[in-house]
């Protein structure tokens, strides 16, 4: 297939002005005309026009009112290009699509009897023939024709100005939008549906409306969704005075969806995952996401919308823009700096879980990638975590006054416009008057860069020296790197744990000295030397973890244990207790493959033991901080530490921790069991959810001794929950223990929310990642009535979950995983090659692992590229994977 390289970017060759389009809906054909005015682009060396479209039937084509002959273009596959048009023309296109045939779920497509669109990237192309590319802006008005009884509510971006009967039992709405936009942010939405309606009254004192759409059945899951949308408004019109442009915003939901959610112009498409909740059917970490990704879509309308990206390699642009903001909004909604830092935590979590890996694996590239066979592979951890992590280090260098300045500039210059990631950068370094030439390499390097610390203290000169060396390794294509423009956050502590105030030799500072500084790694290797510090300190570095590096530092385990206790950073403090967990899952994993017995009797006396037992012990402590301080590194984290990775070693240990620390903290872990319980009504809210956390941490600390005892107090709290975090804690804890009870606890939660397709999802995942699902357990799910592939949803949750989070079982010695992931790839491909793609990625780090499995997920791999009938998108991924 074909390679698109970003050097090749052209300007098109025709701007599009206005674009009408008429559908006349129709599951089995829906015809769509489209009128559409053009002008010539005269900076562009394109001398044809170039439209683009797939899966089409074309039934007429008209350029200023006449029909063309089939020599006036030429119909590829995949485009439609119109030969030496004249400068300005008029282009009336009627094409023909069948949604109900549409299981890709791009384009116009069937979901529960009613009609969505999916756009980005590639969508619109699907709809009509189009110059289907982000630079091309134009003004769209569209009127929707469909069966009224059939699909009651017609809805498209912008503003509803006309709506009537068409008299045969159909009806007719046009809406129009009054902003220029991309065509990926075109959509519609028809069907059976209800909403939830509120006006809203803006700082300006503008009204608007806001709407939150979804079946019916399912309007006492909508408030959630609701507040959460105002609170969105509110904080972006505080924190960057940043209004919204319409009268009118809306929020459908849809349980049919690729991806999280669109933020389509005016009116955004959501997974039902993002949009439905309430205490029955949603956990504390639903409630949390549903706030992360509806104020993430809003914020696209500014960070997205009103300035989007020249071309596909400038995704980040807005995704990395849009998480830092959704990331910032999350903090800000929960308040305290401990609740903050327990959000930084969880977010670095993710980009050590997943984009680490992604950056040391065969599909590592560049926050601004240089090439892509298929865009949609490209919607991944690096341009959107790591791309937020680029952009948190330019408000880490400036301040939150500074970023904003930068943000303020950008939207001068550019609101309206298609634009790169450069231009970005650009208007940060003008605002603050700072060359930042060389922080380019953060978005066109990949691979994640390590830092080397090392420290000197000089007792008589009482001068501390900190010396940061940066290297970053190979990733495909890249065999040299650049040194980085590296932002490390450090502070000094004292032997009573108090921070130190900082003197950096050569820097001037007014008023009181600081006890965190930013120091800017520029060079490969570089000293700071801090003056007057009366003792030796322990450095706590990276602080907030103020780079997207891997920290490589020698410090004791009583460094360690102290840090943990002490430092004023909370980051560093979890940080430092999973350093120490970390060496201890390694020593210990070191242990089982030299086949020596594992021994926990001194556990108590390690600094690990130590340090967890003062963490829980601790009344003070934020209750959510203390979750995260006492869950062990993930298996695939730990995984990505070692050389060659054993699965079944690292499951080992791992469990072997989690039942030495039960054992050896009984009594705390039912003290905070008890203290940590939240009876009354439910409250999604951080600090209830933070209690809730730790005390189904303890709960499933308490499980690991299987004890009659144990069981019995899982299954009190599954019986007793009045909210499904603790309902879905109680039979996680119960399925992965021997408990009696178990199947029939599953059964039971079945029966019950057989009719909660969100809630069946987390059944089949939480079996999906119980310790003893086995593959062929996994095949007996997928034929339960309630399983189907078309949904990816339903996909995500029983295949994704155990192929990316049961290892220690995907990675049975037989294959027979990497065979089962290689059928699911096949059969997805066929109907999804988007969901496809993403299960594809799971194989990605197979050179990693011992010899034996390595060869089986080769074959595995290979058999799913010598398919027949391969999409591009699994191709691209299975073939950089063996290549
Ligand atoms: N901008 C949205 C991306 C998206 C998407 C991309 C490809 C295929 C389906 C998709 N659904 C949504 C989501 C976001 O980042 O807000
Ligand atoms: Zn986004």
């Amino acid at each position: 297939p074909l390679t698109i390289y970003r050097k090749d970017y052209t300007p098109p060759g025709f701007w599009v002005e206005t674009v009408e389009m008429g559908f006349d809906l129709d599951p089995e054909a829906t015809h769509v005309a489209t009128r559409m005015t053009l002008k010539r682009n005269p900076a562009s060396q394109n001398k044809s026009l170039l439209l683009y479209g797939e899966a089409l039937r074309l039934v007429q084509l008209r350029m200023n009112g006449k029909a063309l002959t089939k020599r006036a273009y030429t119909l590829g596959p995949g485009t439609l290009e119109i030969n030496n048009p004249p400068d300005h023309v008029t282009l009336e296109i009627e094409t023909v699509t069948h949604p109900n045939l549409n299981t890709s779920l791009m384009g116009l497509y069937v979901s529960d009897g009613n009609f969505f669109t999916q756009c980005e990237a590639e969508g619109f192309r699907k709809i009509t023939y189009f110059p289907d590319r982000p630079d091309v802006m134009a003004k769209y008005k569209v009127m929707l024709r469909a069966d009224k009884e059939k699909y009651p509510v017609l809805l498209s971006n912008g503003n509803l100005i006309e709506e009537g009967d068409l008299g045969d039992g159909r009806h007719y709405a046009v809406w129009e939008d009054p902003f220029k936009k991309p065509s990926y942010l075109f959509a519609l939405v028809a069907g059976k549906l209800v909403c939830q309606e509120e006006k809203y009254t803006l700082h300006s004192g503008r009204e608007v409306l806001l709407q939150v759409w979804v079946e019916e059945g399912n309007l006492d899951k909508t408030q959630h969704a609701m507040d959460s949308l105002k609170r969105s408004i509110r904080w972006d019109e505080e924190r960057f005075g940043l209004e919204l442009d319409l009268d009118r915003f809306m929020i459908v939901a849809v349980g049919d969806f690729n991806m999280g959610a669109m933020e389509n112009k005016g009116l955004n498409i959501f997974n039902t995952k993002y949009v439905l909740a309430n205490p029955r059917i949603a956990t504390d970490t639903d409630y949390a996401n549903i706030e992360s990704v509806v104020g993430h879509e809003y914020f696209h309308n500014w960070t997205g919308n009103r300035v989007t990206c020249r071309d596909w390699f400038q995704l980040s642009l807005k995704e990395g823009l849009t998480v830092f903001r959704d990331q910032e909004f999350s903090a800000d909604m929960i308040g305290t700096d401990s609740a903050r830092a327990v959000k930084r935590i969880e977010d670095v979590r993710v980009l050590r879980q997943a984009q680490f890996p992604e950056d040391a694996g065969p599909m590592a590239h560049p926050v601004r990638p240089d090439s892509y066979v298929e865009i949609n592979n490209f919607y991944t951890v690096t341009v959107y975590e790591k791309g937020a992590e680029v952009v948190r280090m330019y408000q880490t260098l400036f301040g939150r006054d500074g970023f904003r300045k930068g943000m303020d500039l950008y939207f001068q210059r550019h609101d309206g416009c298609a634009v790169e990631c450069d231009d970005f950068r650009r208007a940060m370094a003008d605002a603050n008057g700072r060359d930042l030439s060389q922080f380019e390499l953060w978005y066109c390097q990949s691979g994640t860069p390590h830092l080397k610390v090392d420290t000197h203290y000089d007792e008589v000169a009482k001068t501390y020296a900190i010396t940061l060396t940066q290297s970053c390794p190979a990733t495909p294509g890249q065999a040299q790197k650049q040194p980085y423009h590296i932002p490390v956050a450090v502070g000094l502590l004292d032997g009573s744990g108090r921070d130190l105030p900082l003197h950096l030799g050569g820097v001037e500072i007014d008023g009181p000295a600081p006890t965190t500084m930013v120091l800017e790694l520029t060079q490969q290797r570089q000293s700071f030397e801090f003056r007057n510090v009366p003792v030796h300190p322990v450095p706590s570095i990276l602080r907030g973890f103020s780079a997207p590096v891997v920290l490589e530092i020698d410090y004791s385990d009583a460094e360690l244990a102290f840090l943990m206790a002490h430092d004023s950073d909370p980051f560093n403090r979890w940080e430092a207790g999973q350093r120490l967990a970390m060496r201890r899952l390694l020593a210990l994993a070191d242990a089982v493959q030299k086949d020596h017995a594992l021994s926990d009797s001194e556990l108590q006396e390690t600094a690990l033991g130590k340090a967890y037992h003062k963490i829980l012990s601790d009344r003070m402590l934020d209750p959510a901080f203390c979750e995260l301080a006492l869950t062990l590194p993930s298996e695939t984290v730990v995984a990505e530490q070692v050389d060659v990775v054993d699965p079944h070693a690292i499951h080992a240990v791992r469990q072997f921790m989690r039942r030495s620390l039960a054992a050896a903290m009984r009594v705390e872990w039912e003290v905070a069991y008890q203290a940590n319980r939240t009876p009354g009504s439910y409250s999604p809210d951080a600090a209830a959810a933070g209690k809730r956390a730790l005390k189904n941490l303890a709960l499933s600390y308490l499980m690991e001794l299987d004890e009659p005892q144990m069981h019995l107090l899982a299954q009190g709290q599954y019986d007793q929950a009045n909210n499904m975090t603790d309902r879905i804690a109680a039979l996680s804890a119960l399925v992965n223990s021997s408990a009696a009870g178990r199947d029939e606890a599953l059964a039971r939660f079945y029966a019950e929310f057989e009719q909660e397709a969100l809630v069946i999802d987390k059944w089949f995942a939480l079996q999906a990642m119980a310790r003893t699902t086995d593959v062929a357990k996994v095949r007996d799910l997928m034929a339960h009535t309630a399983f189907t592939l078309k949904n990816p949803n339903r996909a995500r949750s029983l295949i994704f979950s155990f192929c990316n989070g049961n290892p220690a079982q995907f990675h049975a010695v037989d294959g027979s995983g990497y065979e089962f992931w290689a059928d699911q790839v096949i059969a997805l491909n066929a109907i999804n090659p988007q969901v496809a793609a993403r299960l594809a990625r799971s194989l990605d780090r197979w050179r990693k692992y011992a010899p034996a499995l390595q060869e089986k997920m080769q074959a595995a791999l290979k058999r799913v590229a010598a398919t027949k009938s391969l999409s591009k998108d699994v191709l691209e991924v299975v073939t950089k994977s063996l290549a």
